[in-house]
């Protein structure tokens, strides 16, 4: 019988930790199928983020590290200027880059850092207990926000990859979904475009803004996350290329 799709190399075939519809283990495997695709596995080094991605090491069959919470653009930053032949990936949650990180991944950018960076949004610290982060939609309901988020207690969502697009130092910034296969489809060539820049040795920082569906702290079945993703996120974190 033809095989007509099968795990690809870099994903290690073990049991998942993340609940069931979680974006976390489908982002891995686009991440997986890039690096295969692009045939770089012996040369990318990933940094693994705190947050509920911290074991994306168990999954992802290539050098990783772990780092502080939201550390990641600079240790990768030193990592690239001291190994500039690597491709060098930072993988964090949106609590770890537009929360504790965010001067991190703005300098990070500001710099022109020649590093790729996979930015999973689930508007939720989800690790620990879904707290409110930056990017929670308003009117959205969380742990530390039981009637919703209003901006006038709160503040309004943070749209970082728009702050991010107006630094030249930013080469490529785009924000995609894992709302449906289409989107899926659509995230990959994403990411795959950002790690292409840097295996071409482009002068500057790539990101891929992933909305991401977290059922478990969106109190919603998997499949309502995922139209949630459509019907609430995209109207805050619209879908599409913001740079390059
Ligand atoms: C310096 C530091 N501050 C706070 C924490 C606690 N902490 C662990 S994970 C996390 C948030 C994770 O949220 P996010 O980055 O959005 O990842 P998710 O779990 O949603 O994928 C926080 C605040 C920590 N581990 N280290
Ligand atoms: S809490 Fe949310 S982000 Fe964390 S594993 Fe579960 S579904 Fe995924
Ligand atoms: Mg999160």
């Amino acid at each position: 019988m033809e095989t007509v799709f099968s795990r690809t190399p870099t994903l290690r075939d073990c049991p998942t930790h993340y609940c069931p519809g979680c974006g976390h283990g489908i982002a891995h495997r686009l991440i997986a199928e890039v690096i295969d695709e692009l045939d770089i596995r012996d040369r990318t080094i990933g940094i693994a983020p705190v947050g509920c991605a911290v074991l994306a090491y168990d999954y992802l069959d290539v050098d990783m590290i772990e780092v502080a919470h939201g550390r990641a653009p600079a240790v990768a930053t030193g990592m690239k200027r001291t190994n500039p032949d690597k491709i060098i990936f930072s993988y964090q949650g949106d609590g770890d880059l537009a929360a504790i990180g965010t001067a991190e991944i703005i300098h990070a950018a500001h710099r022109a850092e020649r590093i790729t960076v996979i930015f999973i949004n689930n508007a939720v610290f989800g690790m620990t207990g879904g707290q409110m982060a930056p990017t929670t939609v308003l009117g959205q309901v969380t742990a530390t926000t039981p009637d919703g988020r209003n901006a006038a207690g709160q503040g309004y969502p943070l749209q970082v990859s728009e702050l991010l697009a107006v630094l030249p130092g930013a080469i490529y910034i785009e924000r995609c979904a894992l709302s449906s296969p289409a989107q899926i489809r659509k995230a990959k060539e994403a990411i795959k475009h950002a790690f292409e820049l840097q295996v071409q040795g482009a002068e500057g920082l790539s990101l891929v803004e992933v909305l991401s569906p977290c059922p478990t702290y969106w109190r919603m079945t998997p499949a309502k996350a995922m139209e949630w993703i459509d019907s609430h996120m995209t109207k805050v974190f619209p879908l599409g290329r913001l740079r390059g």
